[in-house]
Formats: structure tokens, sequence, C-alpha cells
């Protein structure tokens, strides 16, 4: 074992154990510190025979690095990191390398970062996504921050990111400031969308075209082999699962969804930055809908549940509805992709990030949960363009939801008539409808807005920025 180790991870849960295996798999030797000493003790007791260092304290632990130091937190994300930042700063000096891999909000590592530099200290914002399974066998990395921190940090997190089939890595540095942690929540945000519109799928398959869950489950699996998606593979795998006894698991899980935060981040900025986030915002409230079950319990009674008596599917016509809705749920996909990417474009422009949407793209397309092959599509968009203004002004993309939106269209109605909730399909539509169209009513709303409070109004006759009133 070298006489100092390489790196430190504070925070032996389900990430950092598994990331600080990943690093020690790379050749790098790795301290490990937890605050309950038992997950430190059980860690090593488990894989110590590795290149692992134990420390009790963070002193011991920060008297056990090469320097620079490099320490990656990997503890819950809020208090937990200030505290331990505070805790670690007595025994770190100028150079030190501090590495926040937990779901930090990107305000909180920006403002982590000012009081870091004020010491001396480098800090990194970085998302990783891929879970337990992610993190040991190599995640989708996501860093940005301090850039005098880039070339200390880069090789290592090359080292244990995830690779694509073709070995291309799944990590790029996303920028200065909280850009990283940035990207990770807009990848939070989309993923919250997309199982979402799985979710209302499934509903639809079986509300509308009559099919049992375990036929639902084995057509999600039959999409996902074709076209690679991890959460439509893993829908088809949760439909599947038997129970105990026989019976399927899903039918016996309550439909009740919590949500941590990052979704409501996403709204947040999205409202904050101007950027239309509907269906991310759709796919929030969805959760906290379902999370009402009492008392959607009791109003399902008074209005004896919310069917509307429209037509539902014959087994003859199920054949080219199931393809409607396939197009359906790949068209919603890539409009829950071009909200998300006009948040982080605007983000970026806002920011100053100066943000390679390509390289996002890039970083999903293994190891994390958004992995599929759609996003092989949206990289190659934006290598074509960096500028691309919005994902729907790309050719191919134009192409594909010219022959998707109509399934989308067919799947909204279906939901609509037999009042089946679809809340982000029907904002996908939406969303769609509102940006393709160059001729929407707000010049009434602008006129009413003068009306009552002279807020001024363009006009399609002169140039964009100039303001006029009228005396109504
Ligand atoms: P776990 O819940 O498995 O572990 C949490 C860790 O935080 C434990 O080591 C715990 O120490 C430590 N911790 C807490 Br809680 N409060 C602390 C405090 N005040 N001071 C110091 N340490 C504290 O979480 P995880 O799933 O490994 O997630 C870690 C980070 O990675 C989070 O920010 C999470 O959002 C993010 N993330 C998770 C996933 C995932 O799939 N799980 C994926 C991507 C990112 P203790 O043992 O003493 O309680």
């Amino acid at each position: 074992m070298k006489e100092r180790s390489d790196i430190a991870v504070v925070g032996l849960g389900v990430m950092g154990s598994g990331i600080a295996r990943n690093l020690e798999s790379k050749g790098y030797t790795v301290s490990v510190y937890n605050r309950s000493e038992e997950k430190t003790t059980a860690f090593l007791e488990a894989y110590g025979g590795g290149d692992f260092r134990g420390a009790s304290s963070l002193e011991e632990l920060c008297a056990q690095l090469e320097t620079p130091r490099k320490i990656l937190l990997m503890v819950k994300a809020g208090d937990a990191v200030d505290e331990t930042l505070q805790e670690l700063a007595a025994y770190l000096q100028p150079g030190d390398v501090l590495i926040d891999g937990g779901n930090s909000y990107y305000q909180e590592t920006e403002r982590r970062m000012k009081t870091a530099g004020s010491a001396g200290l480098l800090y990194v914002g970085c998302g990783i996504s891929g879970g337990e399974e992610g993190a040991l066998n190599g995640p989708a990395i996501m860093p940005g921050g301090s850039e005098a921190a880039r070339d200390l940090v880069m090789p290592i997190l090359l080292d244990i990111c995830a690779r694509t089939d073709l070995g291309e890595a799944c990590c790029s540095w996303m920028g200065s400031g909280g850009a990283g942690h940035f990207v990770k929540m807009v990848h939070n945000g989309i993923e919250y969308a997309e199982m979402q519109l799985i979710c209302e799928l499934w509903d639809l398959m079986r509300s509308y075209l009559g099919m049992d869950t375990a036929m639902c489950g084995r057509t999600f699996a039959r999409w996902a082999q074709k076209t690679p998606s991890y959460l439509i593979g893993i829908a088809g795998q949760v439909l599947q699962k038997q129970d105990e006894d026989g019976s399927l698991l899903v039918e016996k899980i309550l439909d009740a969804a919590g949500q941590k935060g990052t979704g409501t981040w996403n709204v947040r900025t999205g409202m904050e930055l101007g950027v239309p986030v509907s269906i991310l915002s759709a796919a929030v409230q969805a959760r906290t809908l379902s999370s009402r079950r009492e008392e959607r319990e009791k109003a399902a009674e008074k209005y004896e549940n919310q069917g509307y008596g429209g037509s539902v599917v014959t087994p003859e016509k199920r054949f080219v509805a199931l393809q409607q809705l396939q197009n359906a749920l790949h068209a919603g996909r890539i409009l829950a992709f071009a909200q998300g990417f006009d948040l982080l474009k605007t983000a970026s422009e806002h920011y100053g990030w100066d943000l390679n949407l390509g390289e996002v793209a890039m970083c999903w397309r293994a190891g994390c949960i958004l992995h599929s092959s759609l996003l092989e599509d949206i990289k190659q968009a934006y290598v074509y363009d960096r500028d691309l203004p919005n994902l729907l002004m790309s050719n191919p993309v134009h192409h594909t939801l010219q022959e998707e939106v109509p399934g989308l269209k067919t799947a909204c109605l279906a939901a609509l008539e037999n009042g089946i909730p679809a809340p982000c399909l029907t904002a996908a539509l939406q969303y769609f409808s509102g940006y393709t169209d160059a001729n929407l009513p707000a010049n009434l709303l602008q006129g009413m807005r003068d009306l009552f409070g002279a807020h001024t109004y363009e006009r399609t006759d002169a140039p964009r920025g100039e303001f006029f009133h009228t005396e109504w």
C-alpha cells in the first residue's frame, strides 16, 4: 500500500461505499470515513483486503492523504455537507480539493465554493448518477467548479466513470460554479418526466387497450430491447415481477409516490429563468397528487370513479393503437428532453458556464438512470449544431416528431375521453403545440394588460423591443 492515500471518501452509504470500491479497483489507495464508525468498520471488514485505509476521525483522514488532498463527500445533501465541510476545514490547507458528489442544490454549491475559495481551497460540485450499481461499476459523472481543480480531479473521475459500448467516457467537465450540480438537477428533472410518461403509458395500455399487467410488462421489455432505454426496460421488469404468492407485485404496491426536492428545484429554476418546464412540472405534481391517497379514494367514491365512458379499443385494433402509444411515449420523451436542454442552455447563458450540450448528452449515454439510445440522437443534434436554439429545431428531431406527434395526440385524446389522467403526455402535446405555433393569443393578453395597467405592448409592424401604449 502507498504511504499516503490518493483520495478520501467521506460517507459510506449506498453511493459512497460503491464509489470507494470503484476507485480502489482502478488502482487508487482510498481512505474512508463515515460519521457513524460502525459503517467504516463494516466496510473495512468486508473489503479491507483491498487498498483501503480507514479513519475514525476527519483529522485522521486528512493526515492520511497525499497533498494536495482530494476528498470526495458522499453524504446526504443539505446540512450534512455544511457540517462535514466545517469540521474538515481545520485539517486542510490551501490547494486541497473538496468534491461534493451528492445531489446538492447548485446554488448551495456556489455558496460553498465561495467559502472554500476564501480559505484557498478548491471546490468541485460533482453530479453523480447511476445508483448503487453505477457507483460501483461506473456512474455518469458531471463535475464542475473551481477551474484549478479540473486537472486534479478529471483523470480520477475519467477512470471510474461509465463508458459507452464504444468506450466513450460518460464524464466531462461541465463548467465553473454550480454547473455540475445544475446538470445533475436537470438530469433528475427529466428522470421525473420520463418515469411519469412511462406510468401514463401503462395506464393507457391497461385502461384504454385492455391489456393485462404482465402483457404491458412484456411490451415495455420488447420496446426497450428494440430501442434501448434503461427506464422503459425496468418498467417492463417491475410490471412482470411476481410476489412470493405468484401474483404480480406491482398490483400490491401503493400508488402513492413521494419526491425528494430535485424535481421541485427544476420547476422553481425554470420559473426563475423564464424557461417553459411544463412537462417536468406535471411530473412533480403527478407525484404530489398520487401521495394524497386517502383523499383520492374518497373522491373516487364520490364521483363513482372518473371514467367518462369513452370508447375503449377492441382487441382487433389494439396492434395499431399500441404503435400509436409507443410513438406517443417517444415523442413525449423527446419533448421532456427539449425542456430540460432548454433549461440547461438558458442557465448556461445566464451564469456564463458555456455548457456543451452535446457533452451533457454524452455523459448520460451510459451509467445513469436516463441512459437510452435517444441520448445518442440528442448528442448528434448538438454536435451538428452546438447553438441549436431548441432540440425541436434539429432536422432529425423534426422528422421524428412529424411521424410521432399524431400518436401523442391519439394518446391524449384517449386519455381525455376515458378519464385517464395523463398530465405529462398532455403537457408534452401542449408544449409542442405552443412552441410550434406562430400565432398564439398572447396579443389579446398584452392588449388587456395595457388597458388595465398601461403595461405597453410590442407591435407586429414595428421592430422588437419598441413598446407602445394605447388610450383604450
Ligand atoms: P445514504 O443514505 O446511503 O448515506 C448517507 C450518508 O450520509 C451516510 O454516510 C451518513 O452517515 C451520512 N450523513 C448523514 Br445522513 N448526515 C450526516 C452528517 N450530518 N454528517 C456527516 N455525514 C452524514 O445516501 P446515499 O444514497 O449514499 O447518497 C449520498 C449522496 O448521493 C446524496 O446526496 C444522494 O442524494 C446522492 N445520490 C444518491 C443516489 C442513489 O441512488 N442512492 C444516486 C445519485 C446521487 P451515517 O452512516 O453516520 O448516517
